[in-house]
């Protein structure tokens, strides 16, 4: 006898049973990580909640919604402007994939060798485990890394160019894209977007990125108030809950912080190790990094990732006045998000020391995805820099399996050891 849940994936045309698999996977590898922490805050069950109703609670949500007209479009990348989408009456989700359970399947159509996010994204699909793709009215996907951009052709995505250097040519490239992009989601949705309703989105999202980067402030006390794999969590409800709400919910967990800062109360004793992650994003499914770094006895205090600094370090200017300004000001705002696909990337690593000082941090692990190319090869002079400004730095290349865990271990402890 099937539950509402099962009935609804099973009318979307998932196998049920397979999905349930994944999703007693991803919940074992959730208990064995984030669940198994201790003194977390109380609010933190809201977000708990958020990843595991992400394929049953948020999908109703969504499909009722789409029956009230609105169209849902699914994205790859945090380059891709959701005011715009809302602003049409969309709904934007974010749907990579941090599930080792799906790449087997990936692997079918996919080569071995390209990145886990990849094939675990697209390996959903292919097993009929992701409840998003029956009912994606759009999939966005936009020219960030080689595998990535070839992947949209198979799947006949749409696709926003994001240019590859920082030029003002490259600069009018993608303003124009961002341009294109809205009148794209307008033909998809049928609503003109209206300059009063997008600057009502931009309020939205940049409320949005006020409360995260409260979260990351509270994160600078010694010892912060919340574990890294906490935070990541936070980030992750981030990328596929409704805007408004977990804005709301994060404004009472940034209240519970700010309460356990003022006396004290950590997972962490005062003077633990304090560990930026850098590089590829933990989506989903992926906490590994986060549980073995602190696992060992050390603090993840910032992530420089997409699901970290650089999804809500930079605000949207909402003061222009009409259509034409708020596009350009979208436009500036997404093109100073310092993906590794940008050559030369300087941005990225002046950022990258001032998160370090600011943040008080010790050491670096650079996080690379496996065949991350961008990241792997930037790393270089991410390294040299840290090295120069005497901060020890370790770069951990993995994928989303476990095979890895135990070398994985001894190499963050060496690491460790050796920080003051
Ligand atoms: S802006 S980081 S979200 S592309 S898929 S590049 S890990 S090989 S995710 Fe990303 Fe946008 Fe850039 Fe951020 Fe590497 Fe894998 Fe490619 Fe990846």
């Amino acid at each position: 006898m099937m539950n509402n849940h099962e009935r609804t994936w099973n009318e979307l045309g998932l196998d049920v049973s397979l999905h349930n698999e994944l999703l007693k996977s991803i919940d074992q590898t959730f208990q064995q990580t984030v669940g198994a922490q201790k003194d977390r805050p109380e609010a933190m069950k809201y977000f708990d909640d958020a990843l595991h109703e992400s394929h049953s609670g948020r999908v109703t949500e969504i499909i009722k919604a789409r029956k009230k007209g609105k169209k849902f479009i699914g994205t790859f990348c945090i380059y891709v402007p959701e005011e715009i989408a809302m602003a049409a009456d969309a709904i934007p989700v974010a749907l990579c994939g941090g599930t080792q359970f799906s790449i087997p399947y990936g692997e079918k159509m996919f080569p071995r060798d390209i990145c886990p996010l990849i094939k675990s994204t697209f390996g959903l699909a292919l097993a009929k485990i992701c409840p998003y793709g029956p009912i994606k009215d759009l999939g966005v996907g936009e020219t960030t890394c080689d595998a990535k951009k070839k992947a949209w052709d198979v799947v006949n995505f749409y696709v926003m160019e994001v240019p590859q250097k920082k030029g003002k040519l490259d600069f009018d490239l993608w303003h124009q894209e961002v341009i294109e992009f809205k009148e794209k989601v307008e033909e998809l949705t049928g609503r003109k977007v209206e300059s009063s309703r997008l600057s009502e989105t931009i309020t939205i999202l940049n409320e949005k990125r006020l409360a995260l980067q409260r979260l990351n402030e509270l994160r600078k006390n010694d010892p912060p108030p919340l574990s890294g794999l906490d935070a990541l969590v936070v980030m992750q409800a981030a990328l596929n809950d409704e805007p408004i709400r977990f804005t709301k919910q994060l404004y009472e967990l940034n209240e519970e912080l700010e309460e356990r800062a003022r006396k004290g109360v950590s997972p962490f004793t005062k003077g633990t190790k304090r560990i930026m992650i850098s590089g590829c994003p933990s989506v989903m499914g992926n906490w590994k990094i986060h549980s073995l770094i602190e696992r060992a006895g050390a603090t993840v205090v910032i992530d420089e990732t997409c699901t970290g600094t650089r999804y809500f370090e930079n605000l949207v200017d909402n003061t222009a006045k009409d259509l034409t300004g708020q596009l350009r000001a979208l436009a500036e705002r997404y093109m100073k998000i310092n993906c590794a696909c940008f050559s030369p990337n300087n941005e990225r690593l002046d950022a990258i020391l001032k998160i370090v000082k600011d943040y008080n941090v010790v050491g670096v692990i650079h996080y690379i995805l496996q065949y991350c190319h961008g990241y792997n090869v930037e790393a270089i002079r991410v390294s040299s820099m840290l090295k120069q400004a005497m901060i020890p730095n370790l770069k951990v290349e993995t994928d989303y399996s476990t095979e890895d865990i135990g070398q994985l271990r001894t190499r963050i402890d060496a690491f460790l050891e050796q920080l003051d």
